[in-house]
């Protein structure tokens, strides 16, 4: 019933009961509508719905973690022959055959003077280029010690040991040189350079002396000294004692007793 429908019949109700005198309302009208009943009880389960329509396919997944291994495959076909490889390193040199030595050969004629003597040349010259071969390596490992070259003349000091004049002079002379001398500014540098590895307090022989003539110092060659690089004030022949010489490090000369004691630097040329 709506609710005008209500309104007016309550009014209609309200009215007549004014007018009457019996207590009760008549129900001429039906009440307002009860509250909701409460759920009833699950009734039984329905039947299955009808199939839908497929739904829209969905987005493609991810890849899936890679399978495992696979079985080992079968070997494959032989291969062709393959194309040829580069040409190797060169092999070490064989050793010198050993052959039997040839029975001897008959006497040749004797050769024109000529001949004979192209032959000999040609051994000389073999010889001075094994010669000189043998002086470079030598050479070398002297400077490699500590050595120094000027000109073709190397300087070399001896195991740093310090021995008096006579003694000085024998050890240079029985390795094949000579004790040292500079003739020049070059070769004093040398000496100097030599003498100051071995510690700037250190001094060196120098194979001159005046022993023959006092004041006229000489090569051990007997000729008089053509280069000389004296301290100021030197030669003074101190104490008259004075006969041999020695170079400083700082290069410069000093008349002193050959009885002394200094390094041995060596010329070999
Ligand atoms: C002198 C020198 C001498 C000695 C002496 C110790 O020079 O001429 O040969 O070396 O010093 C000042
Ligand atoms: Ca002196």
């Amino acid at each position: 019933m709506n609710p005008l429908t209500n309104c007016l019949c309550i009014l209609v109700v309200l009215a007549v009961d004014f007018n009457s005198s019996n207590s009760e309302t008549p129900a001429i009208c039906p009440g307002l509508n009860g509250r909701d009943g409460r759920d009833g009880a699950n009734g039984p389960k329905g039947d299955p719905g009808v199939r839908g329509e497929p739904g829209i396919p969905g987005e493609r997944g991810n890849p899936g973690p890679p399978g495992k291994v696979g079985p080992k495959g079968s070997p494959g076909e032989k291969g062709i022959h393959g194309v040829t490889g580069p040409t190797g390193y060169k092999g070490e040199k064989g050793e010198i055959g050993v052959g039997l030595p040839g029975g001897q050969g008959q006497k040749g004629e004797k050769g024109s003077p000529d001949v004979e003597s192209a032959k000999k040349t040609a051994a000389l010259e073999s010889r001075i280029v094994s010669l000189e071969k043998n002086l470079f390596w030598i050479k070398n490992a002297l400077l490699f010690h500590g050595g120094k070259q000027v000109g073709d003349k190397v300087f070399v000091v001896t195991n740093g040991g310090e021995e008096n004049f006579d003694n000085a002079q024998k050890t240079c002379r029985e390795a094949g040189g000579r004790l040292a001398t500079p003739r020049n500014a070059a070769e004093n540098r040398a000496v100097e350079g030599i003498i100051r590895s071995q510690g700037d307090s250190k001094k060196a022989f120098l194979s001159i002396t005046d022993s023959q003539v006092e004041g006229t110092f000489k090569y051990s060659t007997g000729e008089i000294v053509t280069f000389t690089n004296w301290n100021p004030g030197e030669p003074n022949n101190n104490k008259n004692t004075e006969d041999c010489a020695e170079m400083q490090s700082n290069g410069k000369w000093n008349d002193i007793p050959c009885s002394e004691q200094r390094l041995v630097i060596c010329e070999f040329q």
